[in-house]
Formats: structure tokens, sequence, C-alpha cells
């Protein structure tokens, strides 16, 4: 029997309709907690991510208006609508019977204002809960700032990373509502099927040129630019993926071992 080490993001598109604050797609969760409790029963040791879509998301330009930024006086809103959205997912999970266990990243990792390392998070209690059977999910969020420095959005794709190379994970998934990266936007024929971190650097070049993106540090693009800073360092991580979670099968697919369409990222 295989023994998998696999840790899945679900993104924020995926499990919310970004375009309504506060609207959680229920039925695709149901879905995908089918999905993910046939591939776990593969004896598969996983860890569940999701991201903030149009709760926390939603919470974060909210204090931002009030407040100007992100401030201790924006913690408690942001958090909670992320605990709201985190609570609505392990319910299903649970329902499912899978054994999911949450774990606010709120109450692990601060901010450390550092230009490299910019989280520190203690994973210990997760690697112990998957070693005792359960599911950890987590869930993009805002931490405190360390000493002097301001609290912080980390993303669900930093954390999906960070606890993967932590746990020696043999693959990351990022599910989102495209069918991976392509060159050009609209354009289904320049998806790339495959991308080996040494070519990270001039695939983000030239996809920002033809979809004339600026910021690469969110979205898909950001995705390629963290991947490339985790599998540069992780031993384990044989392979990432980006993929679409609204296609069925996908998930248990790639929870599996096995392969879908999608973007394909190895060392
Ligand atoms: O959707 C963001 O997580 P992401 C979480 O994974 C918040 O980037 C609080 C906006």
């Amino acid at each position: 029997m295989i023994c998998l080490k696999v840790v899945i993001k679900l993104g924020g598109s995926l499990i919310t309709d970004k375009s309504k604050p506060y609207s959680f797609r229920k039925e695709v969760v149901i879905r995908i907690a089918k999905e993910i409790k046939r591939a776990i029963d593969e004896k598969i040791d996983l860890v569940v991510i999701h991201g903030g879509g149009s709760f926390g998301h939603v919470e974060a330009k909210r204090a931002i208006d009030i407040y100007g930024r992100i401030s201790n006086e924006t913690i408690s809103p942001i958090a909670f609508s992320m605990q709201e959205l985190n609570y609505m997912m392990t319910s299903i999970l649970v329902s499912n019977r899978i054994k999911a266990v949450s774990f606010p990243p709120h109450s692990l990792c601060v901010n450390l204002c550092n230009i490299g390392e910019r989280f520190s998070c203690d994973l210990k209690i997760v690697k112990t809960a998957i070693e005792k059977g359960s599911v950890p999910i987590l869930f993009g969020d805002i931490v405190y700032g360390d000493n002097f420095c301001d609290p912080a959005i980390i993303s669900g794709d930093d954390l999906a990373l960070m606890i993967g190379s932590y746990i020696n994970a043999e693959r990351i998934i990022f599910f989102t509502d495209v069918d991976g990266v392509f060159l050009e936007l609209g354009h289904p024929e320049t998806i790339l099927k495959e991308i080996r971190l040494n070519e990270i650097d001039s695939v983000i070049k030239k996809a920002s040129i033809y979809n004339n993106v600026v910021d690469v540090t969110s979205g898909l693009l950001g995705k390629l630019k963290k991947t490339y800073q985790y599998l540069s360092t992780s031993s384990s991580i044989k392979e990432v993926w980006i993929s679409n979670g609204l296609i069925e099968g996908n998930i248990y697919n790639l929870i599996s071992g096995k392969t879908v369409n999608g973007t394909k990222i190895i060392p």
C-alpha cells in the first residue's frame, strides 16, 4: 500500500464566491470532502489548508479602508472571519468522516518583519496531529507582529509550502478555479504542463509580459515564485501541482498520487 504525505491548498476562489462577500460554496466543498475521504482511505497523510476568498479578503479590505493598514485593531475582525469560514470547512470534512482538526495559524505564527524569513511558525503540533491520525486543517490568516512589528496576513500558499517542507511532504497541490499556469491568459493552448525549477524565473518573466502583470507576488505567478523558494531548499518535495479543483476527480486523483491535467512543477 502506498503511503504518501500530501499538503493541499484549497483556494479561496474555489471554496467561496469571490464576487459576493461571505458566500460559501457549500456544494463544491461537500464534493471536495468526498474526494478527500476517498483518497485518504488509501493511507495518505494529509494536511488541508484553505484560502480566505470572500471572507478574509473582504474583511482585510474593510479593515484597511477603516484603519489605513493592517494594525492591531484589525486582528479580531479578520481572524474571526477566517474562523467562520474554517468552521464551515471543518464541519463538512468532519461530517464526511475525515478526522479534521483545526489549527488557527494566528496561534502558531508571528510576523517577524524580516525581508527573508517573514514568518515564524511553530509547526510541531501539526506533525504530532498527523502522527496521531488526524487531518490538520489550517488557513490563510492574520498573525501578530513580533515585538514592535505590525501584524500581517499569512497566505495559505505560504503555509502550504512551509508545512510541506516541515513535514517532508512528497506532493503539494494548489487547487484553484483554473486549469493551471498559462503563459497567456485566455489562451488554453499556452498552458504549461510541466515547469522545472530552473525554468520558473523565465516563465514568470514571460507570463508577466504576456499578461501585463506588475505584482508577481500574488495569484498564480506568486505561487510559482514561492514554490521556487521552497522547492530549492526542500529535499522531500518531488512535485508541486496547480490544478482545477472544480473539475470532478482532480482532487481525488492528485491526492492519491495520480496525474491529471494541470501544471506540475518539479525540482
Ligand atoms: O487566500 C488570505 O489567505 P489566502 C487570508 O491563502 C486572509 O491568500 C486573512 C485574507
